[in-house]
């Protein structure tokens, strides 16, 4: 028989692409077989996504990863999907799209916020949904639709999922990011829907991590080659659930940085945390794999590198008709610039809302560093190093306000995703906090994905601590030490990098 093979369709908002997890014994393997690049777009006069150039995207990965798949003699035994959180597509009763879905931010959800809260006291909010407070939740981007009668509002990854199946669900960890979701329930906060005058049946059904979600639709399996008989099975379909459950933790005393365009920082629970005191600070409890609680804290991100680039690279481009300069060379260069500066440089606020919406960051940061009474200049290389120094500082604050309200112990720091391939940053975080820093896995999002569908395939087995020892003996991770410019790089097998100690952030 063919063996299985599992494929993770993985979108950031800056990038997506289609893996491919094979299960060699207790290892995972992932093949990347597509990538492309996202971002928001300026469409119809708000800010928004392609979601059908998205969709594109999917099907012609799906169409490489089953091409890949029969190369090697293998059959792929389903599909995942994960994306960000928050946004979603509004579908009318005979499933066409009511509009291109918009962007987090955009920012019209932020003129709803006052008239939401008048409606319903934020203390109550909180209480039931453990949510923090963005100005983007999907709460509020909900009250600025003009029109819902009749319409279902599906998640990003549950849209993509109704595209490729026919069936209209909401998987859980995403629809823990809403504002209208209840943390200990585990079910939608109902009672929210009608002071807010939201329609009773504006949400498809929840499915958890591990169900499945429905079989192509013919001309899907016409389009990519595969079989249409291959179940898409929910996943933790929120990108940084999936990227939690494959951090490469050997004990239960670690803290995480799921580092991309955001840095989501926090710890994981078994129980919500809903105080007051957690509100105050705005940790959120969104929803994990397995009925866990990720409690965490937004961290303004490489969003703001990212924005600079983009800035940087197209006023080059203005001076010089450079089109050919490659934004990874140019990303190199300026960390390393950054690198041989010293410590104790101008840092901003990275969380503050005036970073989230996009262009000219160079100089929004600078213009807050000198609010602020400080300088910075116009060098990038100064900027980035600022950058990193004020997303070093956000980590440690946020690490000790959570071992603080959740009475988490935290003896180690996993950095995941793209952004643990900056090693400046993992350095200065480790400095930042005082504790050891690991860094890596790059893709933990599509190793997550894939565990998640691996074992509901029945080819592993075990409960998240199982899964995350299987990530921690397969992939690579490096070691970051306080106050030391060295690494150490390797496997975890020694369970070196783990030992247990007193957090240093607080
Ligand atoms: P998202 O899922 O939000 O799209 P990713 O997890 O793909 O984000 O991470 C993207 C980020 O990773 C980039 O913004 C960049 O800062 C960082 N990154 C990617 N490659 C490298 C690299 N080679 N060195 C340092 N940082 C990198
Ligand atoms: C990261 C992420 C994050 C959300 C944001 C909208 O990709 O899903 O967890 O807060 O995007």
């Amino acid at each position: 028989a063919e063996r299985p093979v599992f494929a993770a369709v993985d979108i950031g908002a800056s990038s997506g692409r289609v893996i491919l997890g094979r299960l060699e014994g207790q290892d995972v393997d992932l093949e990347t077989v597509h990538r492309f690049p996202n971002g928001a777009q300026r469409i119809d006069g708000a800010l928004r996504w392609d979601i059908h150039g998205i969709f594109e995207q999917v099907l012609t990965g799906l169409a490489a990863a089953g091409e890949r798949a029969r190369e090697n003699g293998e059959r792929i035994a389903s599909i995942g999907i994960d994306t960000w959180a928050v946004d979603y597509g509004l579908v009318a009763a005979d499933g066409s799209l009511a509009h291109v879905p918009y962007s987090y931010r955009d920012g019209r959800g932020e003129a709803e916020v006052a008239r939401v809260h008048g409606l319903i006291d934020p203390a109550r909010l909180y209480a039931t949904t453990g949510l923090q407070f963005l100005p983007f939740n999907t709460l509020y981007q909900l009250a600025a639709e003009p029109d819902l009668e009749g319409k279902q509002a599906l998640l990003i990854p549950d849209l993509l999922a109704f595209w490729l199946t026919g069936q209209r669900r909401t998987e859980e960890t995403n629809a823990s990011t809403t504002g209208l979701f209840d943390a200990v329930a585990g079910e939608w906060a109902s009672e929210f829907l009608a002071p807010l005058r939201l329609p009773e049946d504006l949400f498809a059904p929840l499915v958890s991590p591990g169900e499945p979600i429905g079989t192509l639709l013919p001309e899907i399996a016409r389009r990519t080659g595969l079989p249409s008989r291959t179940p898409v099975v929910a996943v933790g379909s929120h990108d940084t659930a999936s990227a939690v459950a494959a951090v490469p933790a050997r004990s239960r005393d670690f803290a995480y940085i799921s580092s991309g365009t955001w840095s989501l920082v926090g710890v994981e629970l078994q129980h919500p945390v809903l105080t007051e005191a957690s509100r105050l600070a705005n940790f959120t409890n969104e929803r994990g794999v397995d009925g866990t609680i990720r409690y965490l804290r937004n961290v303004g991100g490489l969003w703001l590198l990212q924005e600079c680039l983009r800035t940087w690279a197209e006023e080059g481009r203005a001076g010089e008709g450079n089109a050919g300069g490659s934004t990874g060379t140019r990303l190199a260069d300026l960390l390393d610039a950054a690198a041989h500066l010293p410590a104790g440089g101008p840092t901003i606020d990275p969380d503050s809302p005036a970073f989230i919406a996009p262009g000219g960051m160079p100089g929004r940061i600078r213009d807050a560093v000198e609010a602020a009474g400080g300088t910075l200049g116009a060098d990038p290389g100064r900027i980035v190093r600022c950058i990193l120094d004020s997303l070093a500082a956000g980590y440690a604050r946020t690490l000790a306000q959570a071992v603080e309200l959740s009475g988490q112990r935290v003896g180690t720091v996993h950095i995941v995703g793209g952004g643990s391939q900056n090693a400046l940053l993992c350095q200065l975080t480790a400095d930042a906090t005082g504790l050891p820093v690991v860094a890596g896995p790059v893709e933990a999002t599509a190793q997550g994905n894939v565990l998640i569908q691996a074992r509901a395939a029945g080819a592993v087995a075990g409960g998240l601590a199982d899964l995350r020892r299987l990530t921690a003996r397969h992939q690579p991770t490096t070691t970051y030490r306080p106050g030391q410019d060295r690494q150490e790089s390797g496997m975890q097998g020694s369970g070196a990098a783990a030992q247990p100690a007193a957090t240093g952030g607080k």
